[in-house]
């Protein structure tokens, strides 16, 4: 009797903790913007759009063409799992470039609590959809995703689609290989 107390309360607890997670919203842009900031400079464009995702839903980012240069973001800042050191918050996007023609002109560009991932230099092999899975940290996760271009570049856009969270939090120890690989792909956090 004891014993089944203590499995129901454990139970409990397990399915509270999940609870808890309050993963990436709105991650295949199928509900618009919703649960997204965007960070525009002057003459660039963010949309939301209903169709041309990887499916429907996506997100796109267009720079204006001859422009000073910089960057445009979308953000979202969620929890992924408990706040662990040892483990790892999986963060799976996919992605492709439009417009642009000249490799070298844009890059994708994401930071995640201000790190940097390695740079995505765009190019028309990327017209097509690409998938890539990031490492972000066990807890709060602030994600930036951005398409950067050079002074003077014609006009690029970037899509994003099917952002994820997915917890390798609350176990320790057992993601330690993938935390290595992920760590890897971080770079200085100056930005
Ligand atoms: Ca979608």
């Amino acid at each position: 009797m004891r014993l089944s107390s203590l499995l129901i309360i454990a139970s409990g607890a397990l399915l509270l903790a999940g609870i808890a997670h309050a993963d990436i919203v709105n991650g295949d842009f199928e509900a618009g913007g919703s649960g997204w900031t965007v960070s525009v400079p002057m003459g660039w464009t963010v949309t939301f759009e209903p169709n041309g995702g990887n499916p429907s839903g996506v997100a796109r980012i267009e720079s204006p063409a001859g422009g000073p240069g910089g960057r445009a973001c979308i953000q979202q800042t969620f929890d992924c799992g408990i706040t662990n050191p040892a483990s790892v918050c999986s963060i799976p996007l996919d992605f492709r470039a439009d417009l642009g023609q000249l490799e070298g002109q844009a890059t994708m560009r994401i930071f995640v609590n201000g790190f940097e991932f390695t740079p995505t230099g765009l190019g028309p092999d990327d017209f097509e959809w690409n998938h890539v899975e990031l490492g972000g940290f066990c807890g709060t996760d602030a994600l930036e995703l951005c398409l950067q271009v050079v002074a003077g570049s014609p006009r690029w856009a970037l899509y994003l689609d099917n952002v994820m969270s997915i917890s390798f939090c609350d176990v320790v120890g057992i993601e330690g290989s993938p935390w290595s690989t992920f760590k890897q792909l971080y770079r200085d956090p100056a930005r």
